[in-house]
């Protein structure tokens, strides 16, 4: 291939950041910068830095794996590792169902390979049972947004406003370690004279740029929005014109919040008084302003209620829909926003279409050449299929997610996982959950292989291929096509992503997540699209096509409308700032929620009377499956650790670094102590991307949000024991 720098993406979060490949002669690959690209405008973390180094045979899969006689995985050919596949899959669905039969995916694939996953899953397979890993991120905030603004886009805005509104309120989340990049905007932010209040347990990095830092008690960010909301009430700061123009649902709401009194909230929350009305005084006092929650807050059993409720604080507030002002979400996986859209989720068809929708079934299956009510119904979601594994759900096929390290309540789900009849992995490297199947295939990785993403802004963007792939890798739409052949269904998979992605646009047309006017050639020639993009440009004035507007001026190339298709005036130019004219609601109207606090699906008592929340650290990727294979990112983050307040510490009779055993209703963990100042006297904090003993979801519990099946990742409760070795 050439040896010019081909411009693509990172492979790893939802920022996306642009970044230029050139292959060098000696075999590795060189990561340059990339300045055209505007959200990271060449900036990258270590993680995007060293990311080729896992497209390094010694570390990866170049041959298909199958379970021999003696229960070791050995290398197969390919024809071997799919007939294996396709016989298992037709075995289980023939003795036990099409539903018995499990697919989970995960929100680093790209859109087309989402899209076909799902494609695969109701026509292939005829298997309602599909959803995944997506569940466990942003599942909560998608729920509460849907809601309130009738439509899911993480952030409604690019991430270019941020320096131009005049307040931030960050609600668990921590970019310093999450999205290093995207820093900058709050530096900006601050520079520019607005204000940074962020919400979180633990003084992070982040918290420490901040001009205001509210140290809440896990799981009580619902009680901590509502309080605020008490006070703008109570101050009179309601923006009742707006109120009453551009909302609906306000008296209940309104009713519910006024129920929260500030010194109520104080004692659920922990955060004094004055700290409220100090929060309450630097988000109403400017103009415009925002609220951005991220896993902190949505990772909750009551993840919904608690987005819910700080869409109320800028609705009541007038800060939303309006130019810098507004809610967003800080979506986390590569393309943890599209993946979310084309139909791997269980309840959900491309476009973000409803599965239970009939003109949705009707449209979507005339795309895909099928009857309508041959399309199976809404499935589990992600924990509760995980959790019917070896049951209900005798054979799965997984697809970019590492569960045995990333799922909640782990050890169970492993064993879950074990039980099955039978299980087959598509994955770049041997992960944990590779290392219990049956059959692994091995997939080419982002930089081999052309395809979209669509990042936290929503932006659609275009990753292209920089190298060849090694012999002995196929694509996963390979590995589909070749599946969905042996099963039966010779038409409708494509191996080549542009080809997949045309069916996309025409299966999302006239969708909320509307892709139809969006192609690999403005893709190639603009820095991204903003979707919704219809077909037809011009009219985004009348109906539910009417969300946009691009405020005054593009802003750091956010306006990606100048240049088009060559079609004239009739190319959308994409819609980098929704919701400024009307929400994409039936009205047009937000709609408040009316929410109340209430517990954590388990509280500390005196049995297990510490709080254990978790989370990231910059150096490493999530289950760590990729990252942990990268020896400079192993130098920096080498393993777990427990986040321990000095208080603590002492009771415990722990040092810095002696191992700490935590212990919870689900299992126990060692880890080394890190005492630290900036952690609640009554929290604990483990990072969750290591295997084994140090295993933070091996103490994880999975109680679900009632909405979203959001399990509650960042509350828990646990006991510490020294540990003597
Ligand atoms: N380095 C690195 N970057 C990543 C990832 C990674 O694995 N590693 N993963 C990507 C993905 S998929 C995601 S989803 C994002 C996640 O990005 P973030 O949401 O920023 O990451 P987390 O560390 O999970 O959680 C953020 C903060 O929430 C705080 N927190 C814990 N409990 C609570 C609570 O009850 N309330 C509040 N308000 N805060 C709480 C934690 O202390 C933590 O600092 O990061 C993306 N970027
Ligand atoms: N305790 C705790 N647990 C958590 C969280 C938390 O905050 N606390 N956060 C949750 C969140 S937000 C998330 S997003 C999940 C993520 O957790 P996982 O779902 O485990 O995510 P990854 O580790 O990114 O797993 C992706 C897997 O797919 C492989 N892969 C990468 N690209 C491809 C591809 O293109 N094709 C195929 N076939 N495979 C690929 C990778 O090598 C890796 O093995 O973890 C959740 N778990
Ligand atoms: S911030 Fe995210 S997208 Fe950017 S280089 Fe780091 S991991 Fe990659
Ligand atoms: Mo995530």
């Amino acid at each position: 291939m050439q040896n010019s720098p081909t411009p693509t993406h990172c492979p790893y979060c939802a920022l996306q950041c642009g970044m230029h490949l050139t292959p060098a002669a000696d075999g590795t690959v060189e990561v340059t910068e990339r300045a055209d690209f505007p959200v990271n405008r060449g900036a990258l973390c270590g993680k995007g830095r060293t990311a080729p180094e896992v497209l390094s045979s010694r570390v990866r899969l170049t041959s298909p794996l199958v379970r021999a006689g003696d229960g070791t995985l050995v290398p197969a050919g390919w024809d071997e590792a799919l007939d294996r596949i396709a016989a298992h899959l037709t075995r289980t669905r023939a003795e036990h169902g099409a539903d018995a039969v499990g697919v989970f995916g995960g929100g680093g694939l790209t859109n087309e390979k989402a899209y076909t996953l799902g494609k695969f899953a109701r026509v292939v397979l005829g298997t309602s049972q599909i959803d995944y890993n997506g569940r466990f991120c942003m599942s909560s905030a998608a729920a509460a947004g849907s809601k309130a603004f009738g439509l899911d886009r993480g952030l409604p805005f690019p991430l270019a406003d941020i320096p131009r509104t005049g307040c931030v309120i960050l609600v668990g989340s921590n970019p310093a370690e999450t999205m290093p990049p995207a820093l900058r905007y709050f530096s900006e932010l601050r520079a520019n004279g607005g204000t940074l209040i962020v919400v979180d347990p633990r003084r992070t990095k982040t918290a420490e740029q901040a001009d205001l830092h509210l140290a809440p008690r896990p799981g009580t960010d619902l009680a901590l929005a509502l309080g605020l909301l008490h006070l703008v009430v109570a101050d009179g700061r309601v923006d009742e014109e707006y109120v009453a123009g551009r909302t609906t649902g306000w008296a209940e709401a309104r009713a519910a919040a006024m129920a929260h009194w500030p010194e109520y909230v104080e004692r659920i929350t922990g955060v004094s008084v004055p700290l409220l009305r100090e929060a309450v005084r630097m988000f109403c006092a400017p103009e415009a302003a925002m609220v951005l929650t991220a896993r902190g807050p949505e990772q909750q059993s009551k993840g919904t209620d608690t987005v819910g409720a700080w869409i109320n604080l800028c609705l009541a507030t007038g800060r939303a829909g309006r130019p810098y002002s507004g809610y967003g979400c800080l979506t986390g996986q590569g393309n943890g926003q599209g993946g979310r859209e084309h139909g791997q989720k269980a309840d959900q068809l491309p476009g973000y279409r409803k599965l239970t929708d009939p003109a949705a079934r009707r449209h979507v299956a005339e795309v895909w050449g099928v009857d309508p009510d041959s399309l199976p119904g809404p499935g589990r979601s992600a924990y509760e299929l995980l959790d019917a594994l070896g049951t209900d759900i005798r054979s799965l096929l997984l697809m970019g997610s590492n569960p045995v390290v990333s799922a909640p309540r782990a050890a169970h789900v492993e064993a879950r996982l074990r039980s099955l009849d039978f299980l087959a992995v598509c994955d770049v490297v041997l992960s944990e959950t590779a290392a219990l199947a049956d059959v692994v295939l091995p997939v080419t990785q982002w930089a081999e292989e052309t395809g979209t993403t669509t990042s936290l802004e929503g932006r659609v963007l275009l990753r292209r291929r920089a190298i060849t792939p090694p012999d002995g890798v196929r694509s996963d739409l390979e590995v589909l096509h070749e599946l969905a052949s042996r099963l039966g269904v010779e038409k409708g998979f494509p191996t080549d992503p542009e080809e997949v992605f045309e069916e996309l646009r025409r299966a999302s047309a006239g969708g909320l997540a509307d892709y139809s006017g969006i192609t690999y050639r403005r893709l190639a020639e603009e820095n991204g699209v903003f979707w919704p993009c219809p077909a037809e440009g011009g009219d985004r004035s009348g109906g539910r096509g009417g969300l946009g507007g691009n405020g005054e001026g593009g802003g750091d190339g956010a306006g990606a409308a100048e240049k088009g298709d060559g079609a004239g005036g009739d190319v959308h130019p994409g819609t980098p700032r929704l919701f400024l004219d009307r929400f994409a609601t039936e009205d047009g109207r937000a709609r408040f929620v009316p929410v109340a606090h209430r517990p954590a699906a388990e509280e500390p008592d005196d049995e297990y009377p510490v709080l254990l929340t978790t989370g990231r650290v910059v150096a490493q990727y999530q289950s760590g499956a990729q990252t942990r294979r990268v020896a400079e990112l192993n130098a920096a983050a080498p393993g777990p650790f427990v986040e321990l307040h000095p208080r603590l510490a002492a009771r415990l009779g722990a040092a810095e670094g002696d191992p700490v055993a935590v212990v919870s209703r689900r299992g126990r963990a060692v880890a080394p102590a890190r005492i630290t100042t900036g952690i609640r006297p009554d929290t604990v904090f483990m990072p969750f991307h290591w295997p084994g003993e140090g295993r933070a979801n091996t103490l994880t519990n999975p109680a679900l949000d009632p909405t979203s099946r959001m399990p509650e990742f960042k509350v828990c409760a646990v006991r510490l024991e020294p540990v003597t070795r």
